[in-house]
């Protein structure tokens, strides 16, 4: 079942610019199921632990202040191939990068405000969902 799926998050930036509805949309039109849905914020410690593998990139604490700054809409979605086509459809990190349609290419700002987050492997996947939802709230 893990191998099927994947976790997201619409970043603080894709939420403050009122972009959840659409992007939720494209997520459904793309064939995802949702297997888990909210809408939370992550403290300060929570994006520190999420994010730990970047913790000596010089942009970290911009990535953490950033993450933690206002609401995020943290999902588990279900497909075929559910890690690689997520990638696919969210497109480069770097919105200036990411091909045309591609979720990021159509809301995101900036290299570090990219609007939202795909899990890159199946590992982390269950990690990620793991770490914003328990047993009892993936269906
Ligand atoms: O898996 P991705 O989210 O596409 O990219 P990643 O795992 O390399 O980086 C995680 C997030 O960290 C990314 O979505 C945005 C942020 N980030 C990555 N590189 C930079 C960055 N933020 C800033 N400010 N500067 C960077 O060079």
């Amino acid at each position: 079942m893990a191998t099927n799926r994947t976790f997201t998050m619409i970043k603080p930036d894709g939420v403050e610019n009122g972009h959840t509805g659409a992007i939720l949309d494209k997520i459904n039109a793309a064939g995802f199921r949702i297997v888990a849905l909210k809408k939370t914020q992550m403290t300060k410690v929570d994006a520190e632990k999420f994010y730990a593998v970047h913790n000596e990139r010089p942009f970290f604490g911009e990535l953490v202040e950033f993450m933690t700054r206002g609401p995020i809409i943290a999902a588990i979605l279900e497909k075929e191939n559910a890690v690689e086509d997520f990638r696919t459809l969210i497109g480069a990190t770097n919105p200036a990068e990411a091909a045309e349609g591609t979720i990021r290419k159509m809301y995101a700002t900036s290299l570090g405000e990219n609007a939202i987050h795909g899990s890159d492997s199946d590992e982390n996947a269950t990690i990620e969902g793991d770490f914003h939802f328990s047993g009892r709230e993936q269906f």
